[in-house]
């Protein structure tokens, strides 16, 4: 087992891979820029290194600084987080380069499945149901044009080096086809350095569902169960839960294979997390797989009582998996609420600024993975989410009741968060009935911000 950890993130991950840690008897190396010295993350850990200034391509993005960092205090193993370098392959592929275990899966699979167009080919080759579209990259109008025709519009456009919701364009109909193109490739140029681009068919009202997945170094591979992420707003997730109130268990059970089925074809190990799409009609189709731990990882481990964290970091230090599939079981009901420092009556506009009293909220069957305290101040530089209140309950009512009942409870003086706003959501009939789609606040909330 690895002796030091050094966590190359911030925030409540990095405190997240600190308890994972501290638990597994591993020393932890803190990184942090010059704007987060009083960060929790770096209170906790048994040693902390400033690598650069607040512009997080100063430090956190900053690979030669961290990797300086782990060689001089003598980290065995590096774990990235989310964001950040995360999904980086240079990154996975250097720390290699200098002995230093990457915990993630090879640099050569975080390529592969960072390129879309690449991981649609590998689910296919698996017979992994995909939305229907273009079998590889669309290289000319004319190719675009007759894929349309064929699969129908509307059409989804996106970019092969985009991924969560990034780089999307919608063409309504084959006059804007056109258009739509270009502008796609032209983003996917700017945003990614990388112009190819994909297409397929526009799925309507969808529920994103995604499958957790862990696998070890020897093969072995088991699933936790499925996220229900459909809540969202401007492709930021809000809210999520475990298990999914839309999917069947004949449905929960051929998606938990098809996401096996999709990581033993990329040769996958680590965390990761297989994303699909359901339909209205229920059918569900592949659209990405993500190559790291996820925020809302939590729901998983609340309703299975898996720690993955500890998992992931068993698997970097060579151990096989501590769970066999059957050893699998789905319990409970699990919500996330993701507590961002965001004014809903501003349109979410960020609400940096000095926290007052700040009290966490407790009791049967509530967590919070927070990265903020009192009189703490947050700072403009990076996301805007200082807590993730998870709740358990026996069924959906139930995780419903204690999560307005945790966010009720939980005191956060002179800065304005998004808690109003999740009260509100938890009172909505629709969601409380589980019709939750894609367009659920600009349709289902009054206020359709
Ligand atoms: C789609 C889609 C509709 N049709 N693809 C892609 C990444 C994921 N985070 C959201 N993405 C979508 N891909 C096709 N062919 C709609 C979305 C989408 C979405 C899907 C489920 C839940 C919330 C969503 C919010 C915005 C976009």
């Amino acid at each position: 087992m690895f002796s030091k950890i050094l966590i190359a993130n911030r925030g409540e991950i990095a405190v997240r891979i600190i308890r994972a840690c501290r638990e597994l008897g591993i020393e932890t190396i803190a990184v942090y820029s010059t704007a987060d010295r009083d960060s929790l993350h770096v209170k906790m850990a048994d040693q902390a290194v400033c690598i650069g200034g607040a512009a997080a391509r100063d430090s956190y993005l900053n690979i030669s600084n961290l990797i300086a960092a782990a060689k001089n205090l003598g980290a065995d193993a590096i774990h990235p987080g989310y964001g950040f370098l995360a999904e980086n392959p240079y990154f996975a592929n250097l720390c290699q380069t200098h002995g230093i275990k990457f915990i993630g899966p090879r640099a050569d699979v975080i390529e592969a499945l960072g390129d879309k167009v690449r991981a649609r080919e590998i689910a296919r080759a698996a017979a992994v149901p995909l939305v229907p579209g273009s079998d590889g990259a669309v290289n000319s109008y004319e190719e675009a044009l007759e894929i349309a025709e064929n699969i129908g519009y509307p059409v989804m456009i996106k970019a092969s080096a985009g991924g969560g919701g990034k780089g999307m364009r919608l063409a309504q109909s084959r006059e804007s086809l056109k258009e739509a193109l270009s502008t796609a490739r032209l983003e996917a140029s700017s945003a990614f350095g990388n112009e190819q681009i994909y297409m397929e068919k526009y799925i309507e009202e969808p529920r994103h569902i995604e499958i957790q997945v862990l696998g070890d170094e020897a093969g072995h591979l088991i699933h936790l169960g499925e996220r229900d992420c459909s809540l969202q707003r401007r492709n930021q997730k809000l809210l999520e839960e475990s298990p999914s109130s839309c999917l069947d268990p004949a449905t929960r059970k051929k998606m938990g294979e098809v996401a096996l089925n999709t990581a033993r074809a990329a040769d996958y190990y680590s965390a990761g997390t297989v994303e699909f799409l359901v339909d209205k009609y229920g059918q569900f189709f592949f659209i990405e797989m993500n190559t790291r731990i996820q925020v809302e990882h939590p729901v998983s481990e609340m309703v299975t009582g898996i720690d993955i964290v500890k998992e992931q970091i068993r698997i970097a230090a060579g151990y096989s998996l501590s769970y066999a599939q059957e050893d699998v079981k789905l319990d409970g009901w699990a919500i996330e609420c993701r507590v961002n420092a965001e004014d809903p009556q501003r349109n979410f506009q960020p609400s940096p600024g000095t926290i007052g009293q700040y009290i966490v909220p407790g009791g049967p069957g509530v967590r919070v993975d927070s990265s903020v305290y009192s009189n703490y101040t947050i700072t403009p530089y990076y996301d805007s989410m200082m807590a993730k209140v998870i709740v358990w309950g026996k069924d959906r009512p139930e995780a419903i009741q204690r999560m307005k009942r945790a966010l009720n409870e939980f005191v956060i003086e002179n800065v304005p968060t998004t808690i109003p706003f999740h009260l509100m959501v938890l009172d909505n009939a629709f969601f409380q009935r589980g019709e939750v789609y894609t367009n659920f606040i600009q349709r289902r909330m009054s206020n359709g911000r």
